[in-house]
């Protein structure tokens, strides 16, 4: 620490005493700054609260900024005495909807300025804010700066997808949003569907079905939660051939528009990304579609998936041509 110190102040201003210090983040997995609460259920309003458990390096904290991820709408700021405060509103990436209003803008950072909070203690820096339209299982990263006088200090390191926080110096700190409880689906226009005919047309839930080289097995879908817009699909395909194949394109009569997706870590936030090319299918191997990863969206859903149902759909390979398929619909975890 002597060292650094001796380096911050020769060399602090002209090459970053950010960087230098982000790098000799202090030991301890207790020392990181992380949510006193680290789960939160979909499409819920929650208190985000932070924990700061000390200073800079033995300096007093002085400021603290949190950024927002996309799908942490709405969000307020709890005051604190002694320190001011700075909401900063900016656009959404998509448009939320607040009890009937369609909002596009709100806070995107949060910042706790001029106060004094010693190295020697601990406090907490609360946000209120709904969860909305993230997907189960999702992490969201809140990245914060920690400022103690000119020292700063950013917390701001995300895992690589399936990698492991714990080795991060300075992780952001992580909300992970999980699934509600479902409070069953009495929707009027459950009526308007009868999805038990089509399936007749395909193999029965959750069977093996054989197109060319293909063998497809395992298919599911997650039941959807009261409000949820999309559904998820997956399942399994092998390709017991010599040549290489592809996923281009899926459809469903239970859906305007089904798109494939993975799930992708950018700008610190872990979210989904369409894949327009579709998913290869490399001869000898087997790609399985699951949550968290590779997996199919039903947009436009006529009629939200519960628990029982079935879901069918036809998936379209460059090869192996069209197969019909059907998805047993799991709870909503997919479980
Ligand atoms: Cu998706």
């Amino acid at each position: 620490m002597k060292t650094i110190k001796k380096f911050g102040k020769t060399f602090g201003r002209t090459f970053g005493l950010a960087a230098l210090f982000s790098a000799t983040a202090l030991a301890g997995a207790e020392a990181h700054v992380t949510f006193l609460d680290k789960q939160a259920t979909q499409d819920s309003t929650i208190l985000a609260t932070l924990q700061l458990p000390h200073g800079c390096d033995g300096k007093a904290t002085t400021e603290v900024r949190v950024k927002l991820p996309e799908g942490f709408v709405f969000a307020k700021p709890q005051p604190k005495a002694g320190w001011e405060l700075e909401v900063i509103k900016g656009d959404y990436q998509k448009t939320y909807d607040n009890h009937g209003d369609k909002v596009k803008t709100g806070a995107v950072e949060i910042r706790w300025k001029n106060g004094n909070l010693s190295d020697d203690f601990y406090d907490t820096f609360v946000i209120q804010g709904k969860v909305s339209g993230v997907e189960a299982g999702t992490s969201l990263a809140f990245p914060v700066t920690q400022m103690c006088g000119d020292t700063v200090q950013a917390w701001d390191q995300v895992a690589k997808e399936g990698g492991d926080a714990h080795g991060l110096k300075s992780p952001a700190p992580l909300l992970k949003v999980v699934a509600g409880e479902s409070h069953g689906h009495d929707h009027d226009d459950m009526a308007g569907m009868d999805m038990s005919g089509m399936a007749g047309v395909a193999a029965p839930a959750g069977e093996t079905v054989k197109a060319g080289d293909l063998e497809i097995s395992g298919g599911f879908a997650k039941a959807m939660l009261p409000g949820q817009p999309v559904g998820g699909g997956f399942f399994t395909v092998k390709n017991n051939g010599q040549t290489d194949d592809r996923l281009v394109s899926v459809t469903s009569p239970a859906s305007g528009e089904v798109q494939i997706h993975e799930m992708e870590t950018k700008d610190n936030v872990m979210r989904m990304r369409q894949l327009k090319d579709g998913i290869a299918i490399a001869a000898g191997e087997t790609v399985k579609l699951e949550p968290g990863n590779l997996h199919l969206m039903f947009q436009k859903v006529k009629t939200p998936f519960k628990q029982g149902d079935t879901v069918p759909v036809t998936l379209t390979f460059e090869k192996a041509g069209k197969v019909d398929l059907v998805l047993q619909v799991l709870s909503a975890q997919g479980k």
